[in-house]
């Protein structure tokens, strides 16, 4: 972890508002590009402080970071929860000390009284589109294999849970499914141990829950001697630069969008609370989905 010092006592430099971000890690490009985001948007210019963590998506560590936001008496805190349970006694800290939580990004299972707004996207619908996409896709027996995001993350769960109802019925049947932590190296190594087990013959459809993963599911199958949206088709989830490529050169077939500029609306939503406007609890960005000749129209114009 890399938490910058401060002096403790809310506000710090001068008057702007000094606000602790206890972001994921760093695991994939979508992560990369919210950072980014978030550092943009929480700048001085736009009257912030920002004290940046990343907590290597170690949950214990992204805690411990939460709570040395509150003993440094930070305006406003803002999470990006790695998983959604074991919040209820830090945010309670949290609302004890008086210090305004945001969540960007990821969900948590606590009650919504022990937070003041989430920000963010609907990760279970975009696990339907893409069960929707497999569903009209794949109408001869067809085995799936499935790269999960981290265990007892949000966009892991909901992402599953919204593609399995959306191919119930179908023609798909999922043979295997293993976490490969949103990271390029974890989905090619469980894709490697996928096809070690069921030969490159026995898979025919990869759903990744990014596209980092299915970017390192490529790297897995070009090694086996198979090729990447033909022999065995790839579905993902992000539509960031690299995946986004992959579908034009046709080595993944359809991806569904996970927009992470998502640094404006939060530092948004910090200001507003800070000054006891009324917020919702939770604002939802669109997404939309790619095939390779949409991606192809897109690509060069795509921000992240
Ligand atoms: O899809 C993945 C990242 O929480 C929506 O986290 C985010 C996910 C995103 O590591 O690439």
């Amino acid at each position: 972890s890399n938490d910058e010092a401060s002096e403790g006592g809310g506000g710090g430099g001068g008057d702007l508002i000094k606000v602790g971000f206890a972001q994921t890690g760093s695991e994939s490009g979508w992560r990369s590009a919210n950072t980014e985001s978030m550092k943009d948007a929480f700048s001085e210019e736009n009257g912030f402080e920002l004290v940046f963590n990343a907590a290597d998506n170690d949950p214990a560590a992204q805690i411990s970071a939460v709570r040395s936001f509150i003993s440094q008496g930070v305006d406003a805190i803002v999470i990006a929860p790695i998983v959604e349970d074991g919040w209820d006694d830090v945010l309670q800290e949290a609302k004890d000390a008086d210090i305004p939580v945001i969540l960007e990004d990821r969900t948590v299972t606590s009650s919504d009284d022990l937070y003041n707004s989430w920000v963010g996207l609907d990760f279970k619908k975009e696990g339907t589109t893409a069960g929707e996409w497999a569903a009209e896709n794949f109408k001869e027996p067809t085995k799936m294999v499935v790269l999960e995001g981290t265990t007892g993350s949000a966009p892991a769960n909901d992402r599953a849970e919204g593609f399995d109802a959306a191919i119930e019925g179908s023609a798909i049947e999922k043979i295997d499914s293993q976490t490969g932590e949103f990271t390029r190296d974890g989905g090619k190594t469980v894709m490697e141990g996928f096809l070690q087990k069921y030969g490159a013959d026995g898979i025919d459809l990869v759903y990744a829950h990014n596209d980092d993963m299915a970017l390192g599911a490529i790297e897995a199958i070009e090694a086996a001697g198979a090729t990447p949206g033909e022999d065995i088709k790839i579905v993902s989830i992000d539509a960031v630069k690299d995946g986004m490529q992959a579908l034009v050169d046709g080595k993944i077939n359809f991806i569904v969008e996970c927009n992470p500029l998502l640094g404006e609306q939060a530092a948004d939503l910090v200001k507003k609370v800070l000054d006891d406007q009324d917020v919702e609890k939770a604002y939802y960005v669109a997404d939309q989905s790619f095939t390779k000749e949409q991606a192809a129209e897109v690509i060069d114009s795509r921000p992240y």
